[in-house]
């Protein structure tokens, strides 16, 4: 069948300038794959057999010089590239139309061949002996395509109009709820404060109903795109994001195991807590007090974070609290300009430099009116340079207002690396751009800071520890095992292990095993849920959150310990300090120039991710917890 570009259909961004969430400078998906601390990243392994061209066919071995040529060449023609797609794709994202649905799918087909072309050529320089600097590129250049389409005419075309189909679908995606057509963001609201199973359960569902269509077009993404890596020598496309890390994909596979091994007892903690707070609200008919918890009664439409329903589980015993973060945003009379300000006031003052006019005059802030737009937030860096903005439909809660910290984080970051050279424009890994702005908000969401800048009357005492801590952990340890469950089931996926028909199947499998969650009904024969969150359709890998939910307390505990903070370490607020700014900015700096577990040690003193600074911020509410469970028959 011919597939059109239609927006009746649907549409996707791909890997160039600016598609994902954080639009990468470099439109690579980031690192090269040698091990750390070595002085000459070696090869990857499996890389792509050195393409026929004349200068090999000559029989001689191409030189180091000619390795540093041809990396110098590909970052020139890679910026130039990245800059129009980039553009491209801001058009579309915030105009989505037949025509610039068009015109994005071209920019990103030629974007990816131009990719692919270069991934090839650098598999000469295989054997040669060259600098540091130039092995971590031409690794870069071989593993940092998102989606790499097989070298074969009109592979990538096919590609990019599937990859922008998708995206586009999930964006303009509306359902009838109550008579009217509703868009992701109402139903979000609706279901944030609705405390009625029967409509959580039909929000829930009907938002999954813009997904069936985008199935077919996922199927053949995935068979596309495994063709590309494998013939860059990868075994998959799972395969190939893994060796992103500085370590072999298998390796870093192990590493999330163990990260979620060391906070997986505290997440079935929790989950049993808001389990018996769920049952005592709606009773056993809508939530039993044992097995998994319904999905949507937790606040969320993809149940990832929990904090909306904090009013449900707040503590009987052991402190009330005494505000609730979207209220008073609202009594301020905050707009959603001013929540941007606001959290660009955070970044100032540790010392770093103001937004530029242009990220005011070119954001999208709020969803405009009379047009398709993507309102999933995101962070663009539209010339490798200095033309950093947001994309965003902001609502005044709470939610947003920590939006916005981590938006303006991947934008901070860009600046930070905006001289290194195009291919080392990037995060030290993908989790340290996500970790950026979700550290400042720590700071950010502190009573301390909210009476800084006037929005909390009183700073609580000790008592409101508790209700603070849970709220807090209804965020961000509740996310922990969606932000692993993602990328478990895309892994699966690639590599083959889960079949087209088993999708949805699979999807919801890993909600009960990672998570402990089930739908609130039974899926209908088409499902296909995963297509209801945005990073599978906007092909956004999301390893990266999970990794940033344990980097960001790793940062958090670091910087109090500069700071010379002895109190509780939910209480720091880092907020104007420049020197913690400036050391922060130096790690940021480096950009994606060494292999992350330096850019760590630079900030934290430590070489691996570690999760005990979760551990050690949670601690009063893990055990607290503990006393609210006993006798409780925890897990599902
Ligand atoms: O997608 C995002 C950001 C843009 S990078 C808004 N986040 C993940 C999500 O919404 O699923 C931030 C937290 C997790
Ligand atoms: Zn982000």
């Amino acid at each position: 069948m011919k597939r059109t570009l239609t927006i009746t259909v649907a549409v996707g961004a791909l890997v160039a300038g600016a598609a994902g969430c954080a639009a990468l400078s470099n439109g690579m998906s980031g690192n090269d794959g040698a091990a750390p601390q070595v002085a000459n990243s070696p090869v990857r392994p499996g890389a792509p057999a050195p393409a026929l061209t004349e200068a090999n066919l000559t029989g001689q071995a191409p030189t180091a010089a000619e390795a540093a040529a041809f990396v110098a060449d590909a970052e020139r023609q890679l910026a130039e590239a990245s800059e129009y797609a980039g553009r491209v794709a801001w058009v579309r994202a915030t105009n989505i139309t037949y025509d610039t649905m068009w015109l994005e799918a071209k920019a990103n087909a030629e974007y990816t061949e131009l990719s692919v072309k270069l991934a090839n050529e650098a598999a000469r320089f295989n054997d040669v002996e060259v600098p540091f600097d130039v092995r971590r590129k031409l690794n870069i250049l071989t593993q940092g395509i998102v989606l790499p389409a097989p070298n074969k005419p009109g592979s990538a075309t096919e590609l990019a109009e599937i990859t922008t189909r998708l995206d586009s679908t999930y964006a303009t995606g509306k359902f009838e709820y109550k008579g009217e057509m509703i868009t992701l963001d109402e139903a979000s609201q609706i279901l944030a404060a609705s405390r009625d199973p029967a409509e959580t359960k039909a929000l829930y569902e009907g938002w999954r109903t813009i997904s069936p269509v985008m199935a077919d077009d996922y199927t053949r993404m995935v068979d596309i795109a495994n063709e590309g890596a494998r013939e860059l020598g990868f075994d998959d496309v799972g395969a190939m994001w893994r060796s992103g890390y500085d370590m072999e994909p298998d390796a870093f596979a192990a590493e999330t195991d163990r990260l979620w091994s060391q906070v997986q007892p505290f997440y079935e903690n929790l989950h049993c807590y808001v389990r018996t707070r769920l049952f005592e609200t709606y009773g056993a008919d809508v939530q039993p007090d044992s097995g998994p918890i319904r999905a949507d009664l937790l606040g969320n439409m993809w149940s990832q974070q929990w904090g909306n329903i904090y009013d449900v589980v707040a503590p009987k015993t052991g402190g009330t609290s005494s505000y609730d973060m979207t209220e008073l945003l609202v009594e301020a009379d905050y707009d959603a300009e001013k929540m941007v300000r606001t959290g660009e006031g955070f970044y100032t003052s540790l010392g770093l430099a103001p937004l530029p006019d242009t990220f005011w005059q070119r954001s999208q802030i709020t969803r405009p009116e009379g047009r398709e737009v993507v309102c999933h937030a995101s962070a663009w860096d539209l010339d490798n340079h200095e033309d950093v903005r947001i994309k965003m439909c902001t609502q005044v809660n709470a939610d947003d207002f920590y939006t916005v910290h981590h938006e303006l984080g991947h934008n901070v970051y860009q600046r930070a690396y905006k001289d290194q050279p195009f291919l080392f424009k990037n995060g030290a890994n993908d989790g340290f751009h996500e970790a950026i702005g979700d550290f400042v908000g720590l700071s950010a969401l502190t009573p301390t800071y909210l009476n800084q800048i006037g929005l909390l009357e009183q700073v609580p005492g000790a008592d409101e520890d508790i209700p603070f801590l849970l709220k807090m952990a209804l965020d961000k340890i509740a996310f922990l095992p969606f932000g692993l469950m993602v990328d478990r089931w895309r892994w699966d996926v690639f590599s083959g292990e889960t079949s087209p028909d088993e999708y949805n199947d699979a999807w919801s499998a890993n909600m009960l095993k990672y998570q402990g969650l089930v739908p609130p009904g039974d899926r209908p024969d088409n499902a296909f849920d995963p297509g209801a969150k945005y990073h599978i359709p906007g092909n956004t890998p999301y390893t990266r959150y999970f990794l940033a939910h344990i980097y960001q307390f790793q940062f958090h505990r670091a910087a109090c310990e500069q700071i010379g903070w002895t109190g509780p370490l939910h209480r720091c607020s880092i907020y104007g300090n420049e020197a913690v700014g400036e050391r922060f900015n130096a790690m940021m700096e480096m950009g994606q120039s060494r292999p992350w577990p330096e850019a760590m040690y630079a900030f934290t003193g430590q070489r691996t991710g570690d999760a005990s600074a979760i551990a050690d911020y949670f601690a009063p509410l893990n055990t607290w917890l503990t006393e609210q469970n006993e006798g409780k028959d925890c897990g599902w």
